[in-house]
């Protein structure tokens, strides 16, 4: 394993949200890039996540808040690198992909680095959950003019800037909040395409119509 380690990173922190994904983590932390540290925040998994993420070198983080937001925070707030990025930890985006999308905030280029999913198969993205986002990238760009195609959960900036946003939504709406917020900033936002894999194991959020539901509930209220 290359960046699986507790060590303080050289790079940057990689937050990896994580609700029952034992199948997944094996891959995905060996994926983690050289000079970045994987923390996995868990809140309530059931399949033995955590233990095994620690036992796989990972700096694992328990956040007794449930919600995806939640998770990401605690991991944000865990953080202690120069950059921070996030990233499902379904094993349907490649951590491999980080240096590339992280580039432009290491170099000073952008503030914020989203990565655009393109998904490599059938079934990676499904069809409702594809044009919700469409259209909810849609809704920021008339909001803040930032023109976006995608509201991917890979991105990376600076940890200092994001702690500054004052983040407040600890649920499905997170990602989306940082985004309006950094737009309304001024931050110079940017897509970088990756690759979109069909998730290892099963989805909790855009995969289930409770977990969907939730979602669009989320995004709402950060919008309005
Ligand atoms: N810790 C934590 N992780 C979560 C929670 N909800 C989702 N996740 C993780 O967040 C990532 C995205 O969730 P996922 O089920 O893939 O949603 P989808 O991409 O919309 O299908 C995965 O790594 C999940 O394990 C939560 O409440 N707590
Ligand atoms: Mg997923």
């Amino acid at each position: 394993m290359r960046g699986v380690t507790t060590s303080p990173p050289t790079r940057g922190d990689l937050v990896l949200p994580c609700l029952n994904e034992a199948e997944a983590l094996p891959w995905v932390l060996d994926r983690v890039p050289d000079g970045w540290r994987a923390v996995v925040v868990d809140n309530g998994s059931t399949d033995g996540s955590p233990a095994l993420a620690e036992r796989l070198g990972a700096h694992v983080v328990h956040e007794p808040r449930r919600g995806f937001g939640a998770a990401c925070h605690a991991g944000l707030l865990a953080a202690t690198g120069d950059l921070v990025a996030f990233c499902d930890c379904d094993a349907s985006l490649d951590p491999a992909e980080l240096p590339r999308v992280a580039d432009p905030v290491g170099t000073g280029a952008a503030d914020l680095v989203l990565a655009r999913r393109r998904p490599t198969a059938r079934g990676a993205w499904p069809l409702h959950a594809r044009l919700g986002n469409r259209a909810l990238s849609r809704m920021v760009r008339n909001r803040t003019g930032v023109r976006l195609r995608d509201l991917g959960p890979m991105r990376v900036a600076r940890r200092t800037a994001l702690l500054g946003l004052g983040l407040t939504d600890r649920r499905s709406g997170y990602p989306l909040q940082m985004v309006v917020l950094a737009a309304e900033a001024g931050w110079r936002i940017e897509e970088t395409d990756v690759a979109y894999r069909p998730r290892t194991g099963r989805s909790k959020v855009t995969g289930t119509w409770r977990g969907t539901w939730q979602a669009v509930g989320d995004m709402r209220a950060v919008l309005r």
